[in-house]
């Protein structure tokens, strides 16, 4: 397949929003003219060269053998972990005038409450005839910011020095309580009959590069063994923790464990789509602004870079990935291929306009090049390559939407993701 630039003009957007690592902008391309000619690995050639025309050998042949390349070119393997989960419920109560329950639990993954454990909060509407499908998604500062109600509890796991989450220290702060509230809309998600699950993602791996030592990592058996090139990443340890909360869910009085939709932003998203890739209870996968790593076609160099996320974020993906610097060409895949292991089932991509360093156009052409799997299930995936209308959500077997605005999540977003799963949950 031969892709070649759509447009004959420039885009010169140079705002980007780059949190963690200052970064010159003039060093990645911003240009639409300037993004190289590319080839994309089809996802319907096998490794042997034979195409896959039937669902069937989709699934067990292709599907597996790009599942792989995956783990051992990008991600890495999860960790081979087995835990006995156990669940504590702390809290159980009705908020927002009566309309919704709030919980908070624990998941521990020993016998001992001093392992390591993941602190979840759960929001269901009161009232609902039989279990409600659910979103569940990690947070990035502590469940204290989702909710600003002194009652729900801090993150003992370490959590990033940020002012703007008020921290001064590795410890959560109280003054971050509801920092975060704008990116979960439990009024609109729990009024329109979902469930709304989040944990904090340092609970499962703190988001810093220890070789590998914290969080989960301390109950890996491979730990303290010479690394493998495919042993996983942090992303990989978010995806396993997004799993076994799932395992939680299967068991939960009011969610339905067969409707849960995996979402997430930013390398949260990166981390939604590892869970809906290698975990298929996962009904439907939302990735949001998830970008390089996530649904954007690393081959296109547009905003980040190969070498430039694992520069910054060594401890993402597995080693392996390290090789591909500079050689998006060489990689056995693309993310197109990540989108198309959710197929059949629904997978929605969101972009923000203002967001060039995750590159909207390039996560909107991943899905489109996903299409052809989702073909072969007789269903159909975005109908053209051409860019979408801002603010013009287009809804298939899959979903886009392109939002005017910055990198985040918004209302508008989640107003997106519960028509997509009104369509598709229930
Ligand atoms: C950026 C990173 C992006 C994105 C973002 C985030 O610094 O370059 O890939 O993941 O962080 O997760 O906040």
């Amino acid at each position: 397949m031969q892709i070649n630039s759509v447009f004959g003009f420039s885009v010169c957007v140079l705002v980007v929003w780059l949190p963690s690592s200052a970064v010159s902008e003039d060093q990645f391309n911003y240009d639409e003219s300037l993004v190289p000619r590319y080839e994309l690995p089809d996802p319907l050639t096998t490794n042997d060269g034979l195409s896959v025309n039937s669902a069937e050998v989709w699934r067990s042949v292709r599907r597996q053998e790009i599942l792989r390349l995956f783990e051992q070119h990008v991600f890495g393997r999860l960790p081979r972990i087995n835990v006995r989960l156990r669940v504590r419920t702390h809290e159980r109560r009705e908020i927002m005038d009566h309309s919704a329950i709030r919980e908070q639990q624990t998941v521990y993954l020993t016998d001992d409450d001093t392992g390591p454990s993941i602190d979840v909060l759960i929001y269901t509407p009161t009232k609902s005839a039989g279990p409600i499908p659910a979103f569940l998604g990690l947070n990035f500062s502590g469940n204290h910011t989702v909710d600003a109600d002194p009652a729900v509890r801090l993150p003992k796991s370490w959590v990033r020095r940020n002012p703007r989450m008020k921290t001064i220290s590795n410890h959560a702060s109280e003054l971050s309580r509801g920092l975060q509230a704008g990116r979960w809309d439990v009024g609109q998600i729990v009024s329109r009959g979902y469930g709304l699950v989040t944990a904090y993602y340092g609970d499962i791996d703190p988001d810093f590069d220890d070789g590998f030592q914290n969080g989960i990592h301390q109950l890996d058996p491979e730990n303290g063994t010479a690394r493998a090139d495919d042993a996983g990443g942090s992303i990989s340890a978010w995806a396993w923790g997004l799993s076994r909360i799932l395992d939680t869910l299967e068991t939960h009085s009011q969610i339905d464990g067969q409707r849960v939709a995996v979402f997430g932003h930013s390398r949260l998203g990166k981390t939604s789509l590892w869970a809906g890739a290698t975990d298929e209870r996962f009904r439907l996968v939302i990735s949001n602004n998830s970008g390089c790593g996530g649904a954007a076609l690393s081959r296109r160099r547009y905003g980040e870079t190969v070498k430039r996320i694992n520069t910054a974020f060594p401890h993402w993906f597995c080693r392996k990935h390290w090789e591909y610097n500079d050689k998006e060409t060489s990689l056995p895949i693309d993310h197109h291929q990540l989108l198309a292991l959710m197929a059949p089932r629904p997978v929605y991509v969101a972009s923000a306009q203002d967001d060039r360093w995750a590159d909207p156009y390039g996560e909107m052409l991943s899905l489109y090049h996903a299409g052809p799997v989702y073909a072969l299930f007789g269903k159909s995936g975005l109908r053209s390559s051409g860019q979408v209308e801002i603010g013009k959500p287009v809804l298939t077997d899959v979903g886009y939407h392109e939002r005017a605005g910055k990198h985040d999540v918004t209302p508008y977003d989640w107003t997106q993701y519960l028509n997509f799963a009104d369509r598709h949950l229930k």
